[in-house]
Formats: C-alpha cells, structure tokens, sequence
C-alpha cells in the first residue's frame, strides 16, 4: 500500500515511501497540540496553590510582582510597563506628552496650603517634585495636566505623603477628565500613617482631556500637617512595542523538540504577543504563544524567553499576566 499525504515532507516521497522519520515528526507535532493545555495547568496551579517549582519540563511564572512570582523576569531589561494594581505588563508609555498640555493643581479645604514648583512634575526627573503643605482634615489637592481631547494608552508616576499618624487615611487617586468631570481610573496607594512614596504606571487607554493625581485625606480628626509631593506624571500613547524578557525559565538539556507556551493575556484590536526563545547562544525570533514550536535546533542551556508586547493602534495594549510552560522531548 503507498500512503499519499502531500502534507508529510521528506526525501523519500519521490520514491512514493514515506521514511519513518517524516511519520514520526508528523505525529509529534500532532501529539504536541495537546501541550498547551498543561502549560496552561502550570500557570494555573502557580496562580491557584502560590508556589509551583520551575523543573525539567515544566515551568510557570505570574506577574503578581514585577519579576514574577518564581522570579523569572528580569527587570532591567524589561521594557513593559509593570502595574501593580492590575498584576500584568503592558506596553510603556510613548512619547511623553505632559511636557504640553495646562497645569491643573489647586487645593481644597480650610488650611490645606497650596502647590509649588509645579513644573518639577513634568520635568521627566524622577527627583525632583512639586509639593504643597498645610492641614490634612478635610482637605483634599489635585495636580496635572488638561488638554485637548488625546487618545492616552497610560501614565506613569510617583508621588509621596506624609500623613499625621492618628487617625488618618489618604487615598491617593489617578483620575482623568472628559471635559466636564474627573473620574478616578485607579487608586496609586493608601497612606494611613507616616510618609509614603507610591510609584507604578496605570493603562488608561482612553480618549481624554485631562490627567491628575489626587490626594484625598479623607478621613480622621487630626489637625496635624501633611505635605503631598508629586515627583513624576507622565502619559501619552503606547510604545508600539516592548519586551518582557526572562531568563533561566528551565533548564534544556539539548534533547528537546518542541516547546509550548501558554500565555495569560489580553489581546485587544490591533495587538499581538510573540516571543524570542533563546538557549542563551541560539535564539528563535517571534515564536507563536499557545502552540507547540519546534526548539530542536536549541542546545544545552538556561532557556531564556523573551516576549515581544505589540500593537498597531497605539491606544491598545497587549497585557501578560504570566505564561506556563511545557518542553517535550
Ligand atoms: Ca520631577
């Protein structure tokens, strides 16, 4: 009998055999569709149990801390946009537009003094800051920037309090403008006592008028002073692209043929996740997530993965939560 699949490669179709070899890849590869689904268990159990050993042929990592809770990523090479809030990387910040726009700052309430060096905000200098002292009760202060109606992908920033030890909370807020109303798009950090610094980045990923930091102070009776500093707002449209890279994920011994990585993600329009896989010398450049891919050209070494966040409308982003994944031999 002579088995006809065009679909099988291999030398020996011209002598209308099909060589063993070709068979057994090809089943492989069909076998090795399944694996998506145990790399997505690795994430899971990480995700679900807290701890999961990265060993052999299986490894997880999840973005509830910037280098992942196996500690897999490696920061200073990442060029995503690490949230706290929402435990995912998503593309950075573009061009910074903060240096346009009209200040926005004042205070409210009795005593609650008022904002200086204004500018320091937007200086893209992480050291220095705008700052205003006064009473906390019943105070509140806002500073940052409007402008005319801009598609934003994100903000970056940091700010600091000092709050009166007894009896105080300052919730400190993110808020953007639509033109008529300001609407809190994520809480920075809650300082209930001493003095705070709070820094991270928030995907606004809106149309908008304005951006700002808001300082609450909105509970307690103390009469004690505060004083609020914003050292950093920053915002603008996403980069078109960044990297999450990690590194020592497993370790390969040479041997192996297929990988699998499952990735948790959000992929709105527009935006795409691919990854690098690397045995620290060879790399394989934008390899597909979620489906098996042929590492068998890889050797011996620490596999690095580095995944490749992009997007062609530069209002979404791609967001990664973690990845699991699963090596066959
Ligand atoms: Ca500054």
């Amino acid at each position: 009998m002579v088995i006809k699949n065009t679909l099988l490669g291999g030398t020996d179709w011209a002598a209308e055999t099909v060589a063993f070899e070709d068979l057994n890849d090809t089943f492989d590869a069909v076998i090795d569709k399944g694996n998506v689904g145990i790399a997505q268990l690795a994430y899971k159990h990480l995700k679900d149990d807290g701890s999961f050993t990265n060993e052999d042929y299986l490894a997880a990592d999840l973005f509830t801390d910037a280098d992942g809770v196996n500690n897999t990523v490696v920061t200073g090479t990442t060029t995503a946009l690490y949230s706290a809030s929402s435990d995912n990387y998503t593309l950075n910040v573009g061009t910074d537009l903060a240096s346009s726009g009209t200040d926005h700052y004042g205070t409210d309430g009795s005593g609650g003094g008022s904002w200086s060096n204004v500018s320091n905000a937007f200086d893209s200098d992480d050291d220095t800051y705008a700052t205003a002292t006064g009473y906390a009760q019943g105070v509140t202060r806002w500073l940052g920037k409007t402008f005319s109606s801009t598609a934003i992908g994100a903000a970056r920033y940091k700010v600091y309090t000092s709050v009166a030890p007894s009896g105080y909370s300052n919730p400190i807020y993110l808020q953007t403008y639509n033109g008529s109303v300001w609407t809190t798009v994520s809480t920075v950090g809650i300082n209930t006592g001493g003095s705070t610094t709070f820094s991270g980045s928030v995907t606004i990923d809106d149309t908008i008028q304005g951006v700002r930091l808001f300082f609450s102070h909105n509970t307690g009776s103390n009469t004690g002073t505060t004083t609020d500093r914003v050292y950093t707002l920053e915002y603008g449209a996403f980069d078109a692209t960044d990297v999450v890279t990690t590194e020592s994920v497993l370790t390969l011994i040479g041997d192996e043929k297929f990988i699998t990585v499952y990735g948790k993600k959000d992929l709105p329009s527009g935006t795409t996740i691919t990854m690098d896989i690397s045995d620290g010398t060879t790399t394989l450049t934008t390899q597909p997530l979620d489906q098996s891919v042929s590492i068998a050209t890889l050797s011996a070494g620490d596999l690095d993965i580095t995944f490749n966040l992009e997007t062609a409308l530069t209002a979404n982003t791609p967001a990664l939560y973690g990845y699991g994944v699963v090596l066959t031999k």
